[in-house]
This record gives C-alpha cells, structure tokens and sequence, in this order.
C-alpha cells in the first residue's frame, strides 16, 4: 500500500505544472495513394495563454528536412490544436471540416507535403517543432507497432488523455490509433482532385484534443491525495 501511494504522489509530482506546445497527433497512412500532401502532424497548447508560433519552424529531425518559418501572425490559443500539413487550409477543411486550424508546411515556400514513413522505427521519422530561436521544443520519434507503439493504417496514432506533455509523448504506451467515436476522432473520406481520391474512409481527430485522465488515472491521484492526508495526522 505504501508503495502504491508514492507511486500516485510521484504521478501527481510529475504532472507539468505549466504549458507548452506539444506534438498531440500524427497522420502518416491515409488509405488511397500517398502524395505526402495527404498527410498531417497536429500540435497543441497545453498552456493557459496563447503562444506565437510567428518563425517556428516543423521539421524531421532524422531525415534533416525542415519547413520555411511558420508566417508572421502565426499564433495557437490556450488549449487548441492545429494541424501542420502541405495542404492549403481550404482543401483540409473540405475534408475534415470547417474551423480547423491548418499551419501549411511550406518548404521554399512550395507546398512538398511532410512524407511521414509508413514502417517508421526508433531509426526514422521524428517528427519536431522549433520556436523562432531555432530551440528544440518537442518531438516524438514515432514507430509503427514496434516498441509499444500502436499502428496506424487508415488511422492516426494519437495521444492518449493524460499523455499530454512532451516527455510523456516520447512512450508509445501514451498512444493510441484513433477510432472514430472515441477521444473525439471521426470518419472521413479524402476525395480532392489536387491530392488524391480514396474509396475507405481515413479516421482522425484534428483539431480536437481530450486531455482529461482515464477515470484510473484520476482514481490514482486521489488515492496519492487521500495518503497525504493520512500522513498528515
Ligand atoms: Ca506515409
Ligand atoms: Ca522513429
Ligand atoms: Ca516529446
Ligand atoms: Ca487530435
């Protein structure tokens, strides 16, 4: 029992206790043919004020290829997400609906799509953002179904709730494949004569983050809570 609770004051100590913007989705296998233009990285701002995103930078940081700096203006308000793809904000929308937010991944200012490896390992494909100082601020070096880490083929892996920060997005385990109905993913079809035409719906949730524990989770920290409390008499 002793072991249990600082087991749940150690999770409760390592909550981050401020915000920051996180790599929360990666889309690297729609169904139908592949442009590297269909495909899509979504980041999030777990602060609780928004961040200037004006001269960030997305890149791969094992393949070397970076995008041009994000325009001036840029900016990710408290608790929202965007998408980072090499489609015009229009063209996502048309696909996965209205009020999406779409950063377009430019690179000399063309739009040469993010081209995620399908059979990623621990040896490619790392996905990463940079602030406007060239500074490193997270990056997850995804696998598909190797190491803990779930796949997906016609689906995004997504973190999980309670995943929500940028060492604890490095764990395969903190993932899921999304599943339309569950942590706010859903169904659609990608049909654009520009980047290609699928028959199999894909399934996703961009824009859209659920942060809030699993119920064991929550269970976990009132149980470290209710210890302190004891301890304390
Ligand atoms: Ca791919
Ligand atoms: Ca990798
Ligand atoms: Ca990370
Ligand atoms: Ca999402």
């Amino acid at each position: 029992m002793k072991t249990l609770c600082f087991a749940a004051l150690a999770a409760l100590l390592a909550s981050p206790a401020c915000g920051e913007v996180i790599i929360s989705e990666i889309f690297y296998n729609l169904n139908g043919s592949e442009s590297g233009v269909t495909e899509w990285v979504e980041i999030t701002n777990t602060g609780d004020s928004t961040v200037d995103l004006s001269g960030w930078i997305y890149g791969d940081d094992q393949d070397g290829s970076y995008s041009d700096p994000f325009a001036a203006g840029t900016s990710l308000a408290a608790g929202a997400s965007a998408v980072i793809t090499g489609q015009e904000a229009a063209t996502f929308q048309s696909i996965w609906g209205d009020g999406i937010q779409v950063i377009n991944y430019l690179v000399e200012g063309a739009n040469t799509g993010i081209s995620l490896a399908n059979g990623a390992s621990d040896t490619n494909e790392m996905p990463a953002i940079f602030d406007a100082s060239n500074t490193l601020v997270d990056a997850v070096n995804y696998e598909n179904g190797t190491s803990g880490w779930p796949s997906g083929n016609g689906a995004s892996i997504y973190l999980l709730p309670g995943g929500y920060d940028s060492v604890a997005n490095d764990l395969g385990n903190n993932w899921g494949t999304s599943t339309a109905g569950v942590d706010g993913a859903y169904s659609a079809l990608l049909v654009n004569t520009d980047i290609g035409n699928a028959t199999v719906p894909d399934v996703a949730s961009p824009g859209v983050a659920v942060t809030v524990p699993e119920p064991s989770t929550m269970l976990l920290t009132l149980l470290g809570l209710s210890c302190l409390t004891i301890r304390r008499k």
